[in-house]
């Protein structure tokens, strides 16, 4: 097990203090890192004390620490995975040869173009869900939006630890331009489509947090695959912090399902005006809120058929997730069939070859984990008593990337007329009054002991802590 030095400045598995040069860089940059937190990050409660946990090793049994701090006092720092001894390539061109341990030459625009897309998404995220606290449901939900944020604040360090150690003055330039790009801004914005998108609401935060961090789980999945060892390592760990950000997704959404359910058997109605005139949100809604997050998150895995992930699998620098899984890691000569579409708009079975068929594998892989959820929610309202069921639009609904962009679907799949499309699509992704009714219900809540009506109280607290417990001390 490695434990963090946590005497350093920055804190570290990497011995940092036996390279003064990246020591030096990497705390040239912190104070930027401060200042932009300090500007971007959560509005209102930089004073606030908040009951969190620190990575104090990297050991599975027991990496993490809970205590109360001020979010600007974090101890954000670089941690990498062990080693593996010996540890070999395992798919592409290069299987059987030893892992990287520095850049191949060759190989130094994909890999930085990869860990600088990786990285921007991180303070995005922190940007995008800035003005939550404002309208948290309580104290528990607050507390889990700031884990969330200083977490994607660490995986910003881990992504800039690798360009600054690896990459020279041009990782360090990316670096300061993580730091100037920002979510949604006209002029220099983020990197990906959903990343730009506003999160105003905690419907929209929860629906983030289940369908836009578990892309970054299946990407992170396929970067721990890499064969540049560093940042396979980092990726590693960076999962075992992301399961957290998707239970608050998975929770969030359950609680916000169950309280509308609770509501409706007490009232015995399943009138959407009713259940909203009770300060509940219907399930209709919700589903426009799925329709939308899920559609956005699909095209973040980039396009079906893509040159750019087949080379990055060729070269070995990104694998599929759970890589170990499959019967061929060379993928050389295999082909994949999909249901693609044709110069004349219709749906048309394509072949292509595997490789570059690799953003389409991952998305399947991803599709699949997303109905787990999916599942477990309808099996609440069948409970329930109701004849309703949520459901994902089909991948080729509302995609602004690949071969489906720009195309009129429905959400069953389905290539209809342009008039049909515009008609609709406005009743198939949240309406101007869906989200005015949201934001009517977006009143804070920071009593102790209370929660919104809009939402059940959590199961459980934070590490075994009581639910009521004061996550967060707000400054009065
Ligand atoms: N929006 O060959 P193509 C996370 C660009 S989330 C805008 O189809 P490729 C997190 C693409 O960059 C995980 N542009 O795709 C979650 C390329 O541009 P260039 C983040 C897009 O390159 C919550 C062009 O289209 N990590 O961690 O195979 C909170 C053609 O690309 C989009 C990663 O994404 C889009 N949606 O794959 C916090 C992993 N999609 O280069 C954090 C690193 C594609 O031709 N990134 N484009 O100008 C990658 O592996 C790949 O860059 C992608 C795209 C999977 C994104």
């Amino acid at each position: 097990m490695t434990n963090l030095n946590y005497q350093e400045k920055i804190p570290n598995n990497v011995d940092l203090s036996t390279d003064l040069s990246l020591q030096r860089a990497l705390e040239h940059w912190q104070p930027k890192f401060k200042n932009w937190w300090t500007e971007m990050g959560p509005e209102g409660f930089q004073a606030s004390d908040v009951y969190l946990r620190t990575a104090t090793s990297v050991d599975a049994d027991g990496w993490a620490t809970y205590g109360k701090v001020k979010m600007p006092d974090y101890r954000w720092g670089i941690f990498l995975n062990d080693k593996v001894d010996d540890r070999k390539i395992h798919f592409g061109d290069n299987i059987g040869k030893p892992v990287w341990q520095q850049v191949p030459g060759d190989y130094r625009s994909i890999l930085r173009r990869l860990i600088v897309t990786q990285g921007d998404t991180e303070p995005a995220s922190v940007e995008q869900q800035r003005e939550l606290g404002k309208t948290c449901p309580s104290l528990f939900d607050l507390r889990n939006l700031f884990q969330v944020n200083v977490e994607e604040g660490r995986h910003l360090w881990a992504m800039v630890y690798l360009l600054h150690a690896y990459f020279g003055r041009d990782g360090r330039e990316e670096a300061e331009a993580l730091l100037e790009r920002n979510s949604g801004d006209m002029d220099n914005p983020r990197i990906l489509g959903t990343f730009n998108e506003p999160i105003t609401d905690w419907v929209s935060f929860f629906m983030f947090t289940y369908f836009t961090d578990r892309d970054g789980k299946y990407q992170l999945k396929s970067l721990a695959e890499s064969s540049f060892d560093p940042l396979a390592r980092t990726c590693q760990f960076m999962l075992t912090e992301e399961a957290h950000h998707m239970q608050v997704g998975e929770t969030g959404i359950t609680r916000m399902i169950q309280r509308t359910l609770d509501v409706m058997n007490e009232l015995n109605t399943d009138s959407i005006e009713t259940i909203r005139n009770a300060g509940v949100i219907d399930l209709q809604t919700i589903q426009r809120y799925i329709n939308f997050w899920f559609s956005s998150s699909l095209d973040l895995f980039g396009s079906e058929i893509s040159s750019n992930s087949a080379t990055a699998f060729a070269n070995g620098l990104k694998g599929r997730p759970d890589e170990m899984k499959y019967e061929d890691h060379s993928e050389k000569n295999s082909t994949f069939t999909f249901e693609g579409i044709s110069l004349e708009n219709t749906v048309e079975t394509q072949t292509i070859p595997m490789r570059n068929a690799m953003n389409e594998i991952t998305r399947r892989a991803y599709v699949t984990d997303c109905e787990v959820g999916l599942k477990r929610w309808n099996r609440l309202i069948k409970k329930a008593g109701y004849d309703i069921q949520l459901k994902l639009p089909s991948a080729r609904f509302r995609r602004n990337i690949g071969i489906w962009a720009g195309v009129d679907v429905n959400p069953e799949g389905k290539i209809i007329a342009k008039d049909e499309f515009d008609e609709k699509l406005g009743s198939w992704l949240p309406t101007d009054s869906d989200k005015e009714f949201i934001n009517s219900l977006m009143i804070q809540v920071v009593e102790v002991d209370k929660t919104a009506g809009w939402i059940t109280p959590p199961n459980r607290g934070i590490n075994n802590m009581d639910i009521h417990y004061e996550y967060v001390n707000l400054i009065k």
